[in-house]
């Protein structure tokens, strides 16, 4: 098997994207996490858009975009998490197509100015989560997107759905439950170990403090003192 570097920030949901996609398959891959504020030239010299997760493959290849490195490792290494039928496939590529709105749609608040601000993001929260609803709905029986089976689209979405209950957790959002489909397939994502890159209470201690540290509207949520205590 050739050999994988995958160079991250800690807390970045693409790429927690792709690690998952590493860990479904059960590839040994080395986990380099390097400092957003101090990114190293070995890193710039491979990373065109100067963004993680890279990707490189035996020393010689760098695959960039999160997106591009799963269809890449779904194209290299058993097993196929891409579904047979090419109806269903395009229908999974278009959910992954919309990744990067339901993203901004569900984190928005995280990165909001002010309560004017953070108010407008909540608000497009319940928007993605019905598409999202609605999507599951025409999938059948989960608890993945697909059913029984797990595909990239569980992968790509595990991230959010994590971080929304993170933020949940930091200021009540109260949406999700209204979701029942979603609700159930975020917490089959959550309790599957591949989603998981470090252990959970540490990783969500991590996630705080960026927030705090980012000092937008959401940072004073969270107590200094819980900050200090994680
Ligand atoms: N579309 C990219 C997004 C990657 C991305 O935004 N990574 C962030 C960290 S979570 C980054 O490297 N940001 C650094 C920057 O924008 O300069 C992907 O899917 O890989």
């Amino acid at each position: 098997m050739a050999k994988y570097l995958l160079v991250s920030f800690k807390t970045c949901p693409w790429v927690q994207r792709s690690a998952i996609v590493l860990r479904e398959k059960k590839v040994d891959f080395e986990f380099r996490h390097i400092e957003r504020d101090n990114r190293p030239d070995w890193f710039l010299a491979i990373s065109p858009h100067r963004k993680v997760p890279v990707l490189r493959v035996d020393d010689t290849i760098s695959l960039f975009e999160s997106n591009a490195i799963n269809e890449y490792l779904d194209e290299t290494i058993a097993p196929r998490l891409h579904p047979e039928d090419p109806v269903q496939r395009a229908i999974n590529r278009a959910w992954t197509d919309y990744l990067p709105t339901f993203a901004d749609q569900v984190t928005g608040v995280a990165y909001a100015g002010d309560e004017a601000d953070g108010r407008k993001c909540l608000d497009e929260v319940p928007k993605a989560f019905e598409r999202l609803e609605r999507a599951l709905e025409k999938q059948g029986a989960g608890p993945f997107f697909n059913g029984a089976k797990y595909s990239l689209v569980d992968a790509a979405y595990a991230p959010f759905l994590q971080r929304y209950y993170f933020l949940d957790r930091i200021r009540p959002i109260g949406q999700i439950e209204k979701f029942p489909r979603l609700k159930a397939w975020a917490d089959a994502l959550i309790k599957r170990p591949s989603t998981h890159s470090f252990p959970e209470a540490e990783f969500e201690a991590m996630y705080r403090l960026n927030v705090k540290l980012r000092k937008k509207w959401l940072s004073q949520f969270i107590a200094d003192a819980a900050v200090a205590a994680e």
